[in-house]
């Protein structure tokens, strides 16, 4: 069969995913009925998140296949937030973000739609028993959350709500991936400190739970902590509760002493070890990342082709905490 270019034999599959099949838009919230231009598939449930459900949803006038996502907002502040993350949204045009195709404001809600993807969630292929995964492929999934993270942070957006469950998979069959639930994203403000709910305590960095100033180092942390996860199906900080993963997170404990790691490379390690630290200033970066030897060096690629390291554990100790 004909392979694409950059998918070369032992190579790294280092091609974009496929763009959204319109072009990047300037969106804003229009007062219009949604159901007067677009079909929304109310049985199909592609997701849930924080704020609300993700459907299938087709464009009457263009036959269009996109997602629809209905954000209960009632009060003028709610409503805000909705909008903040449309305007963050604007700003982002990345094969690897997933992109916003228009905006609906009713009374009770904000129906955002968006670029449609159906592979599902990284998350449920980290835990898939059925869907062996191998170190090249835990690269081939940082690299692309990388690009779509240097990106943002070029363009000075923070997403500070990465984790297996906001990256999704463009298909079952490729590694491709596009980040989404821009949320809690918000414009980098130096000196800007972040009060979120603790939702899920797995996945936030020392800053956040200190009430600290958050920065793009603050993804970088989160990309260490999926990092981990894809490589081993385990949750670094993971406590016997909640208050227990915020002091392993605040004590920065954490190893690789789980049979999980055994085969895991020297690379891969010390790409974690470079992120997972306590003081912000200290993290790698994005693009420093993807100058990491884990990600860019083919001699350690074609190695771990010939070889096949497996991602040993199929099975998730991080249990998704059912969400509201
Ligand atoms: C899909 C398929 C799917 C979920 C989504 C899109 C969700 C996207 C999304 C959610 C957000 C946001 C931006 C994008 O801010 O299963 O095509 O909360």
């Amino acid at each position: 069969t004909h392979k694409e270019p950059g998918a070369g034999v032992g190579g790294l599959d280092t091609t974009p995913p496929p763009a959204a099949p319109f072009n990047h838009r300037i969106v804003s919230a229009k007062p219009n009925q949604i159901r007067n231009f677009y079909t929304i598939n109310w049985q199909e449930v592609l997701g849930g998140g924080r704020f609300g459900q993700v459907h299938k949803c087709v464009e009457n006038s263009s036959g269009l296949t996109l997602a629809a996502k209905v954000i209960k907002a009632r009060s003028q502040k709610e409503k805000e937030v909705v909008k903040n993350e449309i305007q963050v949204m604007n700003n982002l045009d990345h094969a690897n973000l997933i992109q916003l195709y228009a905006a609906y404001e009713s009374r009770n809600d904000i129906i955002l739609v968006l670029e449609y993807v159906g592979g599902g969630e990284l998350f449920d292929r980290i835990i898939d028993e059925n869907y062996t995964l191998m170190e090249l492929d835990a690269v081939v999934f940082i690299r692309q959350i990388c690009d779509g993270l240097q990106h943002m942070h070029k363009m000075s957006v923070l997403h500070l709500d990465l984790k297996p469950e906001n990256i999704l998979c463009v298909s079952r069959v490729t590694n491709k991936i596009k980040i989404i639930d821009f949320g809690l994203a918000r414009i980098y403000k130096p000196r800007e400190k972040l009060r979120v709910n603790f939702g899920t305590p797995e996945f936030l960095a020392p800053e956040v739970i200190n009430y600290d100033f958050v920065s793009f180092n603050t993804d970088m942390w989160s990309l260490g902590v999926i990092t981990y996860m894809l490589l081993s199906g385990l949750c670094p900080f993971l406590g016997d509760d909640d208050n227990q993963t915020l002091n392993n997170i605040l004590a920065c404990q954490w190893n690789f002493e789980e049979q999980e790691f055994v085969d895991t490379s020297e690379e891969a390690k010390d790409f974690i070890r470079r992120l997972l630290i306590v003081n912000k200033s200290w993290r790698m970066g994005a693009s420093e990342s993807l100058r990491h030897p884990w990600l860019s060096d083919s001699a350690l690629h074609h190695r771990l082709y010939t070889k096949k390291t497996m991602c040993r554990s199929r099975r998730s100790s991080c249990v998704p905490t059912t969400e509201s």
